[in-house]
């Protein structure tokens, strides 16, 4: 490649996600959501919350106070797009009320507010792990039919409100992480059946579609996309065997996209179905809803995974699944390995397989950052780590492959998904504040601030 050309449409910006920044967990009306309850982290355990003793997230790092400062350092640093969820129990606190929660309603009008003053696109998660913990307590999440009409309420609610200046939506992130986690994803204990997993899957990518309907009904000009945890898993050695075992593992994710982007379920899941006595029930009206298929695909790029047909070689070590070490990659702290060139593998790979524009919503470095005597921090090792990536999405564009944009996961430090704690960070933008709950949550600007302005306003020339 010549010179590193990026789209002039292309959208560049950063991605949050309400539970993990907005804190305020209980303020204007909003009641508790799954994720309230998951203190530990999206692996940990689901606990009976006890009054008077709070979490982290309870104040994430308070967004809610300071979304106008934040927003102001996202447009400094040149954001055009700016990837954030909205809280559904702020919209309807316990899921299945009559009438939306006015003060929750308003919250979100504000930050839209400040977005449009900085001419910033939102780009909004319709439910980012979490729903309301009513919804669970109730009528079982989504493994009841009836959470189907509630994400539609829910939905029309917000297009209502807020279509008129929000045009681009994701209906559920990482819809796929609910087969490995399922309390974060479709609000059933984790220890489930697979058979009530894929029944809950199944309500959600239908509700996925409905909306997806209701969108394009309700919003002209809209854009619906879908999201999931993209790994792309190569096998670890080109013995016959680990090359299928590799594509049965790349398939565990991918039937969530071909659900959504093709409108109907794929064959290959039908004899996964059968070899594990599977059955779900599918309604011939379901069938016809999941036509609805979405604009575009989104997805979380971190890592790629390594597949082996040998059992005893399979360790959980270092990947989130159970797949693998790439002798080939290095890892960050937490054992996510690092694959730059992946990031294009799965570009081509997904570009091939639905001609769909393809949206990168996620992408960052967690790393524990060094605040210096003179306050500064160098955080060169998360600009090389971003650098590398987007040289691999250039290559991909030059491929020929359509890309919407890329918005770096927490832009501004917050919350982890998977361990709950602060000192995970992906941010451009340091917030002061500790996993022992201390801090002032001040911000202040890391290195890597300044040069991912630079990328933007060189449209991607400079990295
Ligand atoms: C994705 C989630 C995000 C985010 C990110 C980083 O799976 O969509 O919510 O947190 O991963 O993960 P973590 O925070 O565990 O490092």
């Amino acid at each position: 490649m010549n010179q590193i050309l990026f789209p002039k449409a292309f959208l560049w910006g950063g991605a949050i996600a309400a539970n993990q920044c907005e804190g305020a967990y209980l303020t204007d009306g909003k009641a508790l959501s799954t994720s309230d309850v998951q203190p530990e982290g999206l692996m940990g355990k689901v606990i009976e919350r006890e009054a008077g003793v709070g979490y982290l997230k309870d104040d994430g790092i308070d967004f809610y106070h300071r979304y106008a400062e934040d927003i102001a350092l996202f447009a400094q640093m040149g954001f055009t797009c700016l990837r954030l969820s909205i809280a559904w129990t702020r919209i309807f606190p316990k899921g299945d009320e009559a009438e939306p929660n006015e003060l929750g309603l308003a919250f979100y009008d504000k930050v839209f507010d400040e977005l449009e003053k900085h001419h910033i696109t939102p780009l909004v998660t319709i439910s980012h792990y979490e729903m309301p913990l009513h919804l669970v307590n109730e009528y079982g999440g989504w493994l009841n039919r009836k959470t189907i009409g509630f994400y539609e309420k829910y939905s029309k609610t917000l297009f209502q409100r807020y279509g008129k200046r929000v045009k681009h939506w994701l209906t559920f992130n990482e819809i796929n992480v609910s087969l490995h986690i399922p309390f974060t994803g479709v609000g059933i204990p984790n220890e489930s059946p697979l058979a009530e997993i894929y029944q809950a899957i199944h309500h959600q990518l239908v509700a996925s579609a409905s909306v997806v309907k209701l969108c394009h009904d309700m919003i002209p000009g809209s854009l619906i996309g879908n999201m999931i945890a993209a790994m792309p898993t190569y096998p670890l050695t080109c013995k016959p065997e680990d090359v299928w075992q590799a594509n049965l593992d790349n398939n565990k994710w991918l039937f969530f996209a071909d659900v959504q982007a093709r409108g109907y379920y794929p064959s290959y899941i039908q004899r996964f179905f059968d070899e594990n006595k599977i059955i779900v029930d599918i309604t011939p009206e379901d069938t016809l809803c999941l036509k609805n298929t979405i604009d575009f695909i989104s997805f979380s790029y971190y890592m790629s995974g390594c597949a082996t047909a040998d059992k005893s070689k399979i360790n959980t070590e270092g990947n989130l699944l159970h797949m693998v070490q790439n002798p080939h990659l290095k890892s960050s702290e937490w054992g996510w390995q690092i694959d730059p060139k992946g990031i294009r593998i799965l570009l081509n790979m997904l570009w091939d397989r639905y001609q769909k524009p393809l949206f990168i919503v996620e992408n960052g470095l967690g790393a524990k950052d060094v605040v210096e005597a003179d306050g500064k921090i160098q955080d060169d090792y998360r600009i090389e780590y971003l650098k590398d990536h987007l040289i691999e999405v250039a290559e991909a564009i030059e491929d020929g492959v359509e890309v919407m944009g890329y918005t770096s996961w927490g832009p501004i430090d917050l919350i982890s998904a998977s361990k709950a704690e602060m000192s995970k960070r992906y941010g451009f933008i340091y917030v002061d504040r500790h996993d022992d709950g201390t801090g002032s949550f001040a911000r202040s600007k890391k290195a890597s601030f300044t040069w991912y302005q630079g990328v933007i306003r060189s449209q991607g020339k400079t990295l």
